[in-house]
């Protein structure tokens, strides 16, 4: 049996297998994807980003714990843009997660970038659909908050949830406009510190000051993960959360979009991957260059011919 037909059959080596497949752009990676996509579709995606240290993994930790208790199997993708390091090399979400580690019902992976930050969010989306298809219910996608790289990585995910904590110093500046149009549910975890209170009052009336506003009204709850703390009440927004996007609508058409988008990316990169690898195989690709450079040629004829050429 090959790869997908193993992971279809509920294998988690085949499971694990078609991750680093996709993790380091196997040539079969997109023969799996293929055979995987009819199967997906079915799981529902929790984003959790926020800044660093905030207790993200920690609060994934005891989200999939009452999920677990429903009875729901799990996938967590820990996604840092700022580590080289993948495949469960992410030390501090090993321990964090330890128990879950021993779950079956549980499949953990990490991934960072291995030197290429503008595929990760790609790869993510197709990570998260290789859990999907392999019947987990609900799958986490984690994300350290560093900026533009997160926003995209979130963008696979039904439900985020954006983690803040108080006394991170100007607070509200710190909370950048994109992290806030990404909320759909706020968690201002370790509530337990000072300013908890401060801090919602602050992001609701930023919230309110939102000219952007949507039929969703972002929730705001306070957490104290380390202590399990407020966990019931989030995990209780986040369904909320999901009843309104498949009772508006929003879920289709989220999902159009990201469709949309998911096939928009394949096509620039299939179509420039080919294009490239024809030219450079050639040694067109040095030509080209060193014409340019002694401006015998101009960038826009070339690519007009060879877009040409390749449409023909
Ligand atoms: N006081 C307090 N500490 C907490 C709380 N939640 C988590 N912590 C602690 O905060 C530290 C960071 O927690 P993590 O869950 O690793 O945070 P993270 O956001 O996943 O961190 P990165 O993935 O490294 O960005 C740990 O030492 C936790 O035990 C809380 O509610 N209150
Ligand atoms: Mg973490």
């Amino acid at each position: 049996m090959d790869i997908a037909a193993e992971l279809l059959a509920g294998s988690r080596l085949a499971l694990s297998r078609a991750i680093t497949a996709v993790e380091n752009e196997y040539d079969e990676a997109t023969a799996i994807m293929q055979q995987l996509y009819p199967h997906t579709g079915q799981a529902y995606v929790i984003g959790v980003t926020g800044p660093p240290g905030a207790g993200k993994s920690t609060l994934t930790d005891k989200l999939v714990k009452v999920y677990r208790r429903q009875g729901k199997t799990v996938g967590i993708i820990a996604v840092d843009p700022t580590s080289p390091f993948s495949g469960g090399a992410i030390l501090g979400d090993r321990i964090r997660m330890n128990e879950l580690t021993l779950d079956e019902g549980v499949f953990i992976r990490s991934m960072g970038t291995r030197g290429s930050l503008g595929g990760l969010s790609r790869k993510t989306a197709d990570v998260v659909k290789i859990m999907d298809a392999a019947g987990k219910d609900v799958i986490f996608v984690e994300t350290v908050g560093v900026g533009q790289s997160e926003v995209d990585i979130v963008k696979a995910a039904d439900t985020t949830v954006v983690v803040l904590v108080p006394g991170l110093g100007d607070d509200i500046q710190a909370i950048k406009a994109g992290i806030l149009e990404i909320g759909d549910v706020f968690a201002i975890n370790k509530a337990d510190r000072e300013g908890a209170e401060r801090l919602k009052a602050e992001l609701n009336m930023m919230l309110d000051l939102d000219q952007a506003k949507s039929a969703w009204r972002p929730s705001i709850r306070q957490t104290v993960a380390n202590a399990g703390q407020g966990i019931e009440e989030l995990v209780a927004t986040i369904d909320e959360h999901a009843a309104f996007l498949g009772t508006s609508g929003e879920l289709v058409r989220r999902r159009t979009a990201r469709a949309r988008n998911e096939l928009i990316a394949l096509i620039e990169e299939q179509i420039s991957h080919r294009i490239l690898k024809d030219i450079a195989a050639s040694g067109q690709l040095d030509a080209l260059a060193a014409a340019l450079a002694e401006r015998r040629e101009d960038p826009y004829a070339i690519v007009k011919r060879l877009l040409a050429a390749y449409l023909r």
